[in-house]
């Protein structure tokens, strides 16, 4: 096949993949995306991939990476990393058209500091120990421009789950705690938390701040510890 007609051919896979609607994870079924993951004596580990829906995807949207599920979007410079990853899969959001500083910044396409503002995942979960939760998430970033995303609960998003941020492990599965600053752009350790209030049903929600990122798992856990390797594994709630 002639390189133009490649060309054309990702172009409109591209402009196929992008939509407004709720987007529900690909080859999983109703069921187990009705999933709810249940916190246990102060800890809840969910896969990236577990998510229940995607909103506002147009400029850019998570999409699954797992064996047999590789997605044709371009650009994406940079190779997909499944060895490791935990359950099988991770997220990334793609295209990335800002893989280096030299790239041009498009606010509200390649990045936004606006948390909820492009591609927003929302998980449940269940809390049965309400309080303050440090939030980790376990992310592969090869380069500068591809290491940062927020999060936020029900539907909110709270100062202290904004710019999530890594600078230490590239070209790693590594998990990290910290929130970009003034006074560091990499990151200050314990300063991403969410304070849950009341027990029961609740939305965890993850949204881009770097188009790019490559989002394995996350955790959540009264107190101040990140998992290692895969992390705990995740436990959905009975009914
Ligand atoms: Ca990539
Ligand atoms: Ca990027
Ligand atoms: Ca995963």
């Amino acid at each position: 096949m002639k390189p133009i007609a490649l060309i054309v051919i990702c172009c409109l896979l591209t402009a196929c993949s992008d939509n407004n609607a709720q987007i529900k994870p690909e080859e999983q079924t109703e069921e187990e995306t009705e999933k709810i993951f249940e916190e246990i004596d102060g800890v809840i580990a969910v896969e990236a991939e577990d998510f229940v829906t995607q909103d506002s995807s147009t400029a850019r949207m998570w999409h699954t990476i797992a064996a047999g599920q590789i997605p044709n979007i371009t650009p994406d410079p940079d190779p997909i990393h499944l060895l490791d990853a935990s359950g099988g899969a991770y997220l990334e959001i793609l295209p990335d058209t800002r893989a280096t500083h030299a790239d041009p910044l498009q606010q509200g396409v390649n990045f936004t500091n606006t948390p909820g503002e492009i591609a927003t995942l929302t998980y449940k979960v269940w809390i049965n120990t309400p309080g303050k939760y440090y939030v980790s998430v376990r992310a592969y970033s090869t380069g500068s421009e591809d290491n940062g995303i927020h999060v936020g609960l029900d539907g909110f998003w709270p100062e202290s789950g904004k710019r999530m941020q890594w600078c230490d492990g590239k070209n790693a599965w590594t998990w990290e705690s910290k929130q970009r600053t003034e006074a560091n752009h990499c990151g200050e350790a314990w300063k991403i938390y969410l304070d849950i209030f009341g027990e029961g049903l609740h939305t965890i929600h993850f949204s881009m701040r770097e188009d790019g990122f490559e989002f394995d798992k996350w955790f959540m856990s009264l107190e101040k510890e990140k998992p290692t390797g895969h992390g705990p594994a995740p436990v959905v709630r009975s009914e």
